[in-house]
This record gives structure tokens, C-alpha cells and sequence, in this order.
């Protein structure tokens, strides 16, 4: 197999015939097989309303075997083929570059099994993650991760893109709670490594491959995934800093007194904090006028007293110490709503200003919001502004670029922009996607982040696992020009 060549597509794909929708309907049935334009919309375009692909098929199965049987059909024909969540990914890689035929899983939606003892889930991909976690939570569990996207996001595109998310900094990577996976290859193959076993290591672990993979080495069809146990006490503080300075010295002192019962901490600047002001009308506590930063400090612990004395007498001290300069601590759960809400909702906030340029980057803490205060001196000039949040705890800023009121690309913004962000990352020994992964947007960059030898080795496997090149085609390795 030359798997450079087959890693990289070129324009050696069938072009899809009648008989093939004949076919594919016999196996998901009439209903399942979409073709009509305007239902295909859906399909073809991104969260973002960025990225729009122009396939004139999309296939919902029911069940590991049809997709078995439709991606053994795509192999044999060489029609590419691109896995569908919930199409909340930020990178454009649910959705078809061309005419790709969109594989949706969101009929593969059951909970298979859950082992109480363990803590364990065992469910299909196309779960919705907010409906595990109502399911997990009523039987004294919680899902490892979290994000904005919870309610359309699921569980097989959060493993597929290793999604991060808001408790990051206290259950770790899906690399680690994932337990087990089942996977269908490019060629119809089912790898069934479906068990939820804590330990096992009879040689190379091939699930950590899928994870993180972007639909472009398997699909993921069914997961077991370890559950901590549920909280009893969750508390949230909502602060206001004045530097980005403060934020550091505030996380520092947060590790050291809270960290034993600390499950999450998020930053935001005033620039989020009034996006999301503006667009969603939310209500945010009133902090002391003047902050140009925010902090959510969340402990997640099992005696409410002892993790109320512990925040409260945190924020006593760091104001006290004048490095916080204003705070409140939720006192219920529609408090902590409504300050998670302004955390959750800057990225619907944004997309309601004009247009956005996301960066989804990791950097040594020390330098993570200079990143913000460079781009914004660099684009002031095109009439362009800045905003900083994300995961503090976990070092990954979501650097985000907009055009008030501007809500068409322009390609002298995107010129000021790229490739300087991705160098000035480089720079830094950084990564060019903290969380997001690469998608459509950033495989001509992944050199920024990756050396030869590591890509030509992702070629490899890539070659090797779907030497046809037919699952997801451009999306995560760069094309061979740019390597
Ligand atoms: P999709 O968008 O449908 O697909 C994403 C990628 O995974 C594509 O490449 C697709 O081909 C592939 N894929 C999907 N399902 C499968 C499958 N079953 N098998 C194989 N490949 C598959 N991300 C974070 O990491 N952290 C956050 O905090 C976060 N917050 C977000 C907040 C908002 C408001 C939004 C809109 C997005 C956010 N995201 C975040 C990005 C996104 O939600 C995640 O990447 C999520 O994991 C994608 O899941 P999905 O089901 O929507 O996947
Ligand atoms: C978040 O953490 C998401 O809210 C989205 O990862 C980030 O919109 C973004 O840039
Ligand atoms: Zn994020």
C-alpha cells in the first residue's frame, strides 16, 4: 500500500449512482436515506453556518451492522464517507468538503448497559451527552466531561474529537475514561473492544487510536466509558480580577487551598463578559465595575458545610490579599446556572456580533493571554476585535477574533490572522488545538504542532486502517504539498 498516496485522496473517488442509494436503502430502509435538497441542508452545514459541504446523500443507520454494511459498500465502490454527530464540531469536520455521503448516528442512541458497582456506561455513539448525563445522574453518577454543546453534542463526536470541555481539570482526557470501544473500519470490519474493564493491557491499546481521530480512521459505534461518582456538594464562585496577572496568582492560590475538592476553573475577559451581556440578555452578577477578568472557581465535593467554609474563606483571603477585586459565591442552583450560562454562552454570543475567527490553542500559562493582547494590537487596524476565555485550569485559551456588525468573511482579517497565531503558538512549543482538533480549518498547519516524522507516521496509520482513503477525506492530515 502506498500510504502516502492513499492518505491523502486525490480525485480517485466514484461518483455515487442511483444503484448505490438502491443499495444503501435496503439496508437502512427508505426513510433512513436522505436525498432531498432541503433536508440535506441540515447535513451539509456546520454549527457555524461556516463550512457547507454539497452532499446529495445522508444515511441515518440503526444499528453497528448497517453500518457495517454501508461502509463495506463505500470501500468496494470508493465513495467517501463522513461520520455526523451532532454536528456541533468547530473545526468543520462533520460536515462534507464535497459530496461526501454523510453517515449520522444520532438512530444509534441506546444505553446498553450501566454497571453501578464499577461506574461504568455502556451505551451506542449517537447518545445525546446531556441525556447520559440525566441518565447517569438519577443512578448517583455524573459523565466525566461537560461542555456548552451538551444538549446537541454525542458521545461517539465527543470521543472523536477527544473533547475537553469544562471538567477537564478534574476527571482528565476521554484518553483515560474511555474503557472500551467498539469501532467500525473503512472496510466494514467491526473491532469490538467493547469492554468496560479498568485494566487491561494485553498489548498495544488500539481504542486510544479512535479517540481523537475525527471519523477519519473508524466510527465509532458503541463506548463504555468510567463514571465518577456524582457529587453531593457542588459550589461556584463567580469573580472579578483586574489583571491577567491576578487570574494567575488567583488559580495558583486555588490549587494550593482548594485542591483537593477543585472540579473546574474558567476565565473570561470583559470583552466575553459584555458579548454575552449584549446577545443572550442573561443576567450575570453584579461584580465591581472595572474587572477585566472573570473566574469560575467550582468545587465538587460530598460535605456542602466543609466546601463552603473552605470557598468562602478563599474568597475572604484573595480579597483580602487585593487579588480579587470583587466576588460572589452562588448561594442555588439558579445562581450557578446563570453564571455558568454566561461561561457557556460566549460562543453563541460571538456568532450574533459578526463574522468570528476561532483559535483553539494550548500555551504555558505564564503567556496565554498575551496571545489576546498581541492579536488585539495587531488587528485594531482592520477594525477587528479581540476576545480571551476557556479552560484556565487546563492552560487552553479560546482565542476568538470578530467583526462587529461584519458578518462576511475578510480575507485581509484572516491575512493579519494566519499563519502569524500558528507560528507565534510555535514558538511556544504550543498546540495549535487544545480541544476542537483539526477538522477541515487546520491540517495545512499541523506542522506548527506536529514534526515530519510524527505526521508521516499519522500517513501511516492512516494508510493503513483505510488505504482507500474513503472516511472523512480532508480533514486532519495536511494535504502532501504542505508537508
Ligand atoms: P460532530 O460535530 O458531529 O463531529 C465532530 C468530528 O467527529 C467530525 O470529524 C466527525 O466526522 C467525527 N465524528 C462524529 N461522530 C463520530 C463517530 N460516531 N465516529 C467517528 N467519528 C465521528 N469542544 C470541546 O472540546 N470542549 C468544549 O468545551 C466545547 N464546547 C463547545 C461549545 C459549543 C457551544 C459548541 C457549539 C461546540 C463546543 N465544542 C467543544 C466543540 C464540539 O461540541 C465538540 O467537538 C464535540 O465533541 C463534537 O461532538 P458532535 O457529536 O457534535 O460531533
Ligand atoms: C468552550 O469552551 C468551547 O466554550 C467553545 O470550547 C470555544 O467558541 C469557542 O471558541
Ligand atoms: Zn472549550
Amino acid at each position: 500500500v502506498d500510504t502516502r498516496v492513499s492518505a491523502a485522496p486525490a480525485a480517485a473517488y466514484s461518483e455515487l449512482t442511483e444503484l448505490d442509494v438502491q443499495h444503501f436503502t435496503t439496508v437502512v430502509g427508505g426513510s433512513n436515506v436522505i436525498t432531498d435538497e432541503a433536508a440535506l441542508e441540515h447535513y451539509n452545514t456546520d454549527w457555524m453556518r461556516k463550512y457547507r459541504g454539497k452532499s446529495r446523500l445522508a444515511l441515518r443507520p440503526g444499528s453497528t451492522t448497517e453500518v457495517s454494511r454501508i461502509l463495506a459498500h463505500c470501500n468496494e465502490r470508493r465513495l467517501p464517507i463522513v461520520p455526523q454527530g451532532g454536528n456541533t464540531g468547530l473545526v468543520g469536520g462533520s460536515v462534507p468538503v464535497d459530496d461526501e455521503v454523510v453517515l449520522s448516528l444520532g438512530r444509534m442512541n441506546r444505553v446498553l448497559a450501566m454497571d453501578e458497582h464499577a461506574g461504568n456506561l455502556v451505551c451506542e455513539a449517537g447518545c445525546v451527552l446531556e441525556t447520559l448525563q440525566e441518565y447517569v445522574w438519577k443512578r448517583g453518577y455524573t459523565m466525566p466531561l461537560d461542555l456548552g454543546a451538551k444538549g446537541s453534542c454525542q458521545i461517539g463526536g465527543n470521543i472523536a474529537t477527544n473533547a475537553g470541555g469544562l471538567r477537564f481539570l478534574r476527571y482528565g482526557s476521554l484518553h483515560g475514561s474511555v474503557l472500551g470501544l467498539e469501532v467500525v473500519l473503512a472496510d466494514g470490519t467491526v473491532l469490538d473492544n467493547l469492554t468496560a474493564l479498568r485494566k487491561d493491557n494485553t498489548g498495544y491499546d488500539l481504542k486510544q487510536l479512535f479517540i481523537g481521530s475525527e471519523g477519519t480512521l473508524g466510527v465509532v459505534t458503541g463506548c463504555a466509558i468510567a463514571l465518577p461518582r456524582a457529587p453531593t456538594s457542588v459550589q461556584l464562585a463567580f469573580l472579578g480580577l483586574s489583571s491577567f496577572d491576578a487570574v494567575l496568582a488567583c488559580f495558583g492560590a486555588a490549587k494550593r487551598d482548594l485542591g483537593e475538592v477543585l472540579s473546574a476553573v474558567e476565565f473570561l475577559d470583559a470583552e466575553s463578559y459584555e458579548l454575552v451581556n449584549r446577545h443572550l440578555g442573561g443576567r450575570p452578577p453584579p461584580l465591581a465595575p472595572g474587572s477585566r477578568h472573570y473566574m469560575l472557581l467550582e468545587l465538587s465535593g460530598s460535605r456542602a458545610e466543609h466546601d463552603q467554609a473552605k470557598l468562602s474563606g478563599f474568597l475572604e483571603h484573595v480579597m483580602a490579599e487585593g487579588l480579587v477585586a470583587d466576588g460572589t459565591i452562588a448561594q442555588d442552583q439558579a445562581q450557578s446556572q446563570g453564571i455558568w450560562r454566561v461561561r457557556e454562552g460566549i460562543t453563541s454570543a460571538l456568532g450574533k456580533e459578526g463574522a468570528v475567527y476561532k483559535y483553539d490553542v494550548s500555551i504555558p500559562l505564564a503567556e496565554l493571554y498575551t496571545l489576546c493582547e498581541v492579536m488585539r494590537a495587531r488587528l485594531e487596524a482592520h477594525g477587528a476585535l479581540v476576545t480571551g476565555f476557556g479552560h484556565l485550569g487546563d492552560g487552553n485559551l479560546h482565542l476568538n477574533i470578530y467583526t462587529p456588525g461584519r458578518f462576511n468573511k475578510d480575507p485581509a482579517v484572516l491575512a493579519a490572522i494566519e499563519p502569524f497565531v500558528y507560528e507565534w503558538i510555535a514558538e511556544r512549543r504550543g498546540s495549535i488545538s487544545a480541544e476542537h482538533g483539526l477538522g477541515v480549518m487546520k491540517p495545512a498547519f499541523l506542522r506548527m504542532s506536529k514534526s515530519e516524522s510524527m505526521i508521516e507516521l499519522m500517513r501511516g496509520i492512516k494508510g493503513l486502517l483505510d488505504p482507500k482513503g474513503i472516511l472523512n477525506p480532508y480533514k486532519v492530515l495536511p494535504p502532501l504539498s504542505h508537508s
